[in-house]
């Protein structure tokens, strides 16, 4: 089998490199990590790892870190702190909670996708076995009011097409935006009456920007009515998908093309079918930007026979 073969998919659950230059490297640099296979330890450092989880900011993972480690019960060993391992890469930032990762993904699909090669890379040298990709974001609702759960399905991008596409070598590459539906189906299953949310599964439309690529009439330009803007976000609401953000394409379609199981889970700001700006208040905003946490905590916990 060549190594390009789908079926090909990791029998022992261990990440596989679709690379056969990586093997042939002296060292690999993961430089927008501030990591590397010959500087680091990378197995004795992130073997035990088995939960990935990424969001936009440095701020909120570093709070989900310490968020997950009040909800496994993880201590740090006595006298030390929690670390931003890829502090001096000045670009992403990682903590790490016994068999959880933390990391900042930044803005939009260039962003996420170099962390995506760089940490999967990192599973590769950890020689981690059948790890779990969690994005837990934030997304304009498309008939959804804000602080209600949308977890995706199937990633699409602004033309409802169920792929990443991207130029290499001056031919553009299609690679399917594939998510593990059963793992969604399990999160969507780990939300309860009591939650104050709603927890929906359905598709996301993820987009080059967020005004003009979303339809705003608030960016600093605007070449369309509101009509048509509200006929196409109509559209796309008849073709069930139900949030716009801007890194589940990238995010869906690196994970699959390197056989490891994913999700997206994002909360609503607003219902985009009522406007555009993001105009709640700061609590308000960060309270509903737990719920993501709060789901994916109860899977880890889970998955860790804590409950
Ligand atoms: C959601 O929020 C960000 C834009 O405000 C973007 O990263 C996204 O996907
Ligand atoms: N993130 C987005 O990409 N769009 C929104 O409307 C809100 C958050």
């Amino acid at each position: 089998m060549s190594y390009h073969d789908e079926s090909d998919e990791y029998p022992d659950g261990a990440v596989r490199l679709r690379n056969p230059n990586i093997e042939l490297m002296d060292q690999d640099i993961l430089y927008h990590l501030a990591l590397g296979s010959g500087s680091h330890d990378l197995h004795q450092m992130f073997g035990d790892v088995k939960f990935i989880c990424m969001g936009g900011t440095p701020k909120r993972m570093e709070q989900f870190a310490n968020f997950i480690m009040d909800e496994i019960g993880y201590k740090l060993p006595a006298g030390t702190t929690l670390l931003d391992i890829s502090q001096y890469s000045y670009r992403y930032s990682m903590y790490k909670v016994g068999p959880v990762l933390s990391i900042s993904h930044g803005m939009g699909i260039p962003s996420v996708g170099i962390l995506l090669h760089e940490v999967i890379k990192l599973m590769y040298h950890a020689r981690v076995r059948d790890p779990v990709f969690f994005r837990l974001g934030t997304c304009g609702g498309i008939g959804l009011d804000g602080g209600h759960l949308v977890i995706t399905d199937e990633a699409v991008d602004g033309m409802m097409r169920p792929y990443l596409e991207l130029p290499v070598l001056g031919k553009l590459v299609q690679r399917p935006s594939k998510l593990d539906v059963e793992l969604a189906k399990e999160l969507q299953s780990l939300s309860t009456q009591d939650d104050p949310f709603e927890t929906h599964v359905g598709r996301t439309m993820c987009t080059y920007d967020f005004y003009e690529g979303q339809g705003r009439l608030d960016g600093a330009f605007c070449d369309y009515t509101e009509k048509e803007k509200l006929e196409f976000l109509h559209k796309i609401h008849d073709n069930n998908i139900l949030n716009m953000e801007m890194e589940s394409l990238a995010f869906a379609a690196l994970t699959h093309h390197a056989g490891i199981r994913a999700a997206v889970i994002c909360v609503t700001l607003l219902n985009r079918l009522n406007g555009d700006q993001v105009a709640s208040s700061k609590e308000v905003l960060n309270e509903w930007q737990n719920r993501p946490q709060a789901i994916v905590a109860r899977y880890i916990k889970k998955h860790m026979g804590m409950t």
